[in-house]
């Protein structure tokens, strides 16, 4: 069998992704099933996760953009409004109540006020997300990088992923979760944002603190998250795929 070099799969990629970048246009847009979009689904999916962490190294980041291009009004999906009582409490209050609670294989458990997580080194990126129900989006993030957040309850050795509960049920059904592996949750774009745009989080997008994984595609980026906790496994989790969307069938590895 032969292996393309390492080489060969980046050049391969950053054409790929070359290709796909040609279509960018300003704003929220379908992603049409142009010639060069059919190029990059394909590429992402004929590459096995290990060939993308290859080529995507821990320090490749995802592109960002510049103010320009910032869509006019950022599009909310899945879950916009959570009907639930306890959320509902939390968001008349102006979420002063809300606490992001972090434990699970941590050496310090905390709560968190948003207050606190504000007080927090900040990270500004504008990026683009990606729908897997074939639309995109440009906004403006700023949060705290989850790996500060990590790093200060202190991670412990077993923990081999970050799991993030959410205050929704999609759909009145099971709660939204999502799951992260530590070299995700450490790069350096992913954060728990609180502000879009230059105002605070709105509700439609997750307020008060929503998950930006700017390598994932869009569902992996949870929003309303009131719980973080670091597992060694999430198989006890949901039904045991890693996330929401995973227990009915999307991949649990959606890099773009
Ligand atoms: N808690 C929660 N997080 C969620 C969802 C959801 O329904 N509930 N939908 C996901 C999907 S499919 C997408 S595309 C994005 C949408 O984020 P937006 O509303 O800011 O556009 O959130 C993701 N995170
Ligand atoms: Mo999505």
């Amino acid at each position: 069998m032969t292996k393309p070099t390492d080489s060969g799969r980046r050049r391969f990629l950053t054409r790929s992704l070359m290709a796909g970048g040609a279509t960018l246009l300003a704003g929220c847009d379908a992603l049409t099933r142009s010639d060069a979009m059919s190029k990059l689904f394909d590429a992402s999916s004929a590459l096995t996760q290990q060939a993308q962490r290859l080529l995507a190294s821990r320090q490749s980041l995802a592109r960002e953009f510049t103010p320009a291009d910032i869509a006019p009004t950022f599009r909310a999906n899945g879950t916009t409004n959570p009907d639930e009582e306890d959320y509902r409490k939390l968001a008349e209050g102006g979420f002063r109540d809300w606490r992001l609670e972090i434990g699970g294989l941590v050496d310090k458990p905390q709560a968190l006020s948003l207050d606190e997580l504000k007080t927090m080194p900040a990270r500004t990126q504008i990026t683009r997300h990606d729908c897997v129900e074939g639309w995109s989006c440009i906004g403006q993030w700023k949060g705290v990088v989850l790996g500060d957040l990590l790093d200060r309850v202190g991670v412990r050795d077993q923990a081999r992923f970050v799991v993030f509960h959410c205050a929704d049920r999609y759909r009145g059904g099971d709660a939204y979760y999502e799951s992260l592996d530590m070299l995700e949750a450490y790069h350096p774009q992913t954060q728990l944002a609180y502000a879009l745009n230059g105002a605070d989080l709105p509700i439609a997008n997750g307020a008060p603190l929503r998950l930006r994984a700017e390598r994932q595609l869009g569902y992996k980026m949870a929003k309303y998250v009131m719980r973080i906790e670091l597992v060694e496994s999430f198989t006890h989790i949901g039904r045991g795929r890693g996330g929401y969307w995973e227990d009915r069938g999307y991949n649990w590895w959606a890099g773009i």
